[in-house]
């Protein structure tokens, strides 16, 4: 290849990638003369191990382990030895609009690890192992047995208002008591912890960790303590419980399901111990063009409060799996076509109706988990991104349930009442607009007035630390917007259990002071501002009754 093609094909890639120009016109370009691809740059068995590690803990989650692309797009090596060592640089440094972070302008690589990055993106992707039951067991340490844990409360804290606060970067979580606002308890669990969810008595966080380790953590021990802990994938994203109890059966507390990333798969493991029981491959074909997808990844999993069921959302297939536990030998599922890129969603107010965001599809998909089936799927703006969503009565179009957006600054709202309100059920019936695009969270509690709403990924500093609140008596008035820092990302929106306290993250680098903000939720003002060494890298955050319940 001389230099002359190389720039051209590097140009070409460029602007694709940066949507400069259209890929049919780039396309038609770089096929007019279709250059060998150079050869792979060098890269030791050393930075290869190193930048394998970089890839799983900044790349693999929007690009996929395979790197066959997903959030972000594929990097594999067609593409990126087309790109070369020098653009792919400028991408990690600088960020792409299309929502790549920019990490050499945020000091979270440096220039030497953006350049072994851009490097070993240029070389065939490892495949990672897979994850048999045995080697599941083999990490499995029951550390305290159920029965030799306590039969009731070793404090006289209310445990239902303590927080499971993410560390990230510190792999762990702070067990916070809503009430005092003091740390309880800092608790070792798997790297960046992704979400906590809570068994349907409330007693028991289950974490999962990044690299696929579960940690259950018991409330009622003097100081709230890990009683189990087991690794099932290598890289994963959700977990949750089972809820039900009813004529079907008594599920609560008995069992946890765990969704990976890598393998592609969901376990299913005993509620008690963390005893890892079952697999279930995701890898199929996808909801639109049936094509067969070797890495689906598991998205969002949600509990059934009605059923024994749970509602596990397959990223890259786009598929809704209903997962019927109540006979987990003879496993019955549901599968629904939504469409592709699931991510995360939550329940309606009624909890018979699940949304979830196909993100890269613009779309909400609205599933009906009593009729099991699909109800539509719902034009949004750009990428949503609702976490779990928010619920409440908008006064023109009656319950509504809202999301906020990646790729633009709105809140989308979402009627969600076929009985009273049919003409506007599944319809997006009213947009709010934010300061800007990068929302991730949304939140409300039924007895608050406001409608919270983060913008951690905005571009801007000012405006990533900015919250805004909307009126859910007068949606139209504009939104009251304020820093919530000096410094850093204000991130994640939880309630307090009482949901009259709006507890917000301070999202900073691990060298630097993060924070946990708490409002009054009535007046907006300011209550309490968590800092404590400790507090490394604070993201999610989850409150014990509210989680429970899914109150948002
Ligand atoms: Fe998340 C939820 C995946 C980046 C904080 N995130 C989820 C869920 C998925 C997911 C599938 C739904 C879980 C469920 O409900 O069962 N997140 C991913 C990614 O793949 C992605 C884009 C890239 C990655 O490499 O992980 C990603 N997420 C982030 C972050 O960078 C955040 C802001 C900080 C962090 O801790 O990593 C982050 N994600 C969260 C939080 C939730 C979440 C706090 C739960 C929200 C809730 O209220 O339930």
């Amino acid at each position: 290849m001389t230099t002359k093609d190389r720039i051209r094909h590097a140009v070409v890639a460029a602007a694709v990638a940066l949507g400069l120009i259209a890929g049919g016109v780039a396309t038609a370009v770089a096929q007019a003369k279709k250059p060998a691809l150079p050869p792979p740059p060098k890269v030791s068995p050393e930075e290869f191990e190193k930048a394998k590690g970089i890839f799983f803990d900044r790349c693999a989650g929007c690009h996929g382990v395979l790197r066959k692309g997903a959030t972000g797009p594929n990097l594999l090596p067609a593409k990126t030895r087309a790109y070369g060592t020098v653009v792919l640089k400028t991408f990690i440094t600088n960020g792409t609009q299309g929502g790549m972070p920019d990490w050499g302008r945020q000091g979270v690589l440096s220039p030497a690890e953006i350049d072994l990055m851009a490097r070993y993106l240029q070389q065939e992707p490892p495949v990672p192992p897979e994850m048999p039951l045995k080697q599941m067991r083999a990490s499995w340490k029951l550390l305290v047995p159920p029965d030799k844990r306590p039969a009731k409360p070793q404090h006289d804290r209310d445990w239902q208002n303590f927080f499971s606060l993410t560390l990230r970067d510190a792999g762990q979580v702070a067990i916070i008591d809503g009430t005092t606002k003091e740390i309880v308890s800092i608790v070792q669990t798997g790297y960046a912890v992704h979400i906590s969810r809570m068994s349907a008595s409330g007693r028991y966080v289950y974490t999962i960790g990044r690299d696929g380790k579960a940690t259950m953590i018991d409330l009622w021990m003097a100081k709230p303590d890990k009683v189990a802990e087991v690794k099932t994938c290598s890289e994963a994203r959700s977990i949750d419980t089972s809820k039900y109890r009813g004529p079907l059966g008594d599920f609560y507390d008995r069992y946890a399901v765990i969704g990976c990333y890598w393998p592609p798969h969901f376990v299913i493991l005993d509620g008690q111990t963390l005893e890892p029981t079952k697999i279930v491959s995701t890898r199929s074909y996808t909801a639109d063009t049936a094509e067969y997808h070797p890495e689906p990844r598991v998205a969002a999993i949600v509990a059934s409060h009605f059923k024994p069921q749970w509602i596990v959302n397959v990223k890259e297939t786009g598929l809704v799996w209903l997962v019927d536990y109540s006979d987990i030998k003879n496993l019955k599922i549901t599968e629904i076509e939504a469409d592709l890129f699931l991510h995360d969603g939550g329940w309606d107010s009624s909890k018979r109706y699940f949304l979830v965001a196909a993100n890269q599809r613009n779309k909400i998909a609205v599933i009906d988990a009593k009729e099991e089936k699909l109800v539509t799927l719902v034009d949004v703006g750009k990428i949503p991104h609702p976490g779990r969503g928010a619920n409440w009565e908008d006064p023109k179009y009656g319950p509504v349930w809202a999301t906020v957006h990646l790729g633009e600054g709105k809140i989308t709202l979402i009627g969600t009442d076929p009985e009273k309100h049919p003409e506007h059920a599944w319809k997006a019936v009213r947009s709010v607009a934010l300061l800007g695009g990068g929302s991730l969270f949304i939140k409300t509690h039924p007895r608050s007035a406001w409608i919270w709403a983060d913008h951690a990924l905005n571009s801007d500093p000012a405006i990533q630390r900015s919250l805004c609140v909307v009126s859910k008596k007068d949606p139209e008035a504009k939104p009251k917007c304020w820093e919530a820092a000096t410094d850093g990302r204000a991130v994640h929106l939880e309630y307090n259990k009482a949901g009259d306290e709006v507890w917000v993250s301070i999202w900073n680098r691990k060298d630097k002071q993060s924070e946990v903000v708490v409002y009054d939720d009535r007046t907006l003002k300011e209550k309490a501002r968590l800092r404590d060494p400790r507090l490394v890298t604070p993201t999610g955050k989850f409150n014990v009754y509210n989680t429970v319940r899914d109150i948002y």
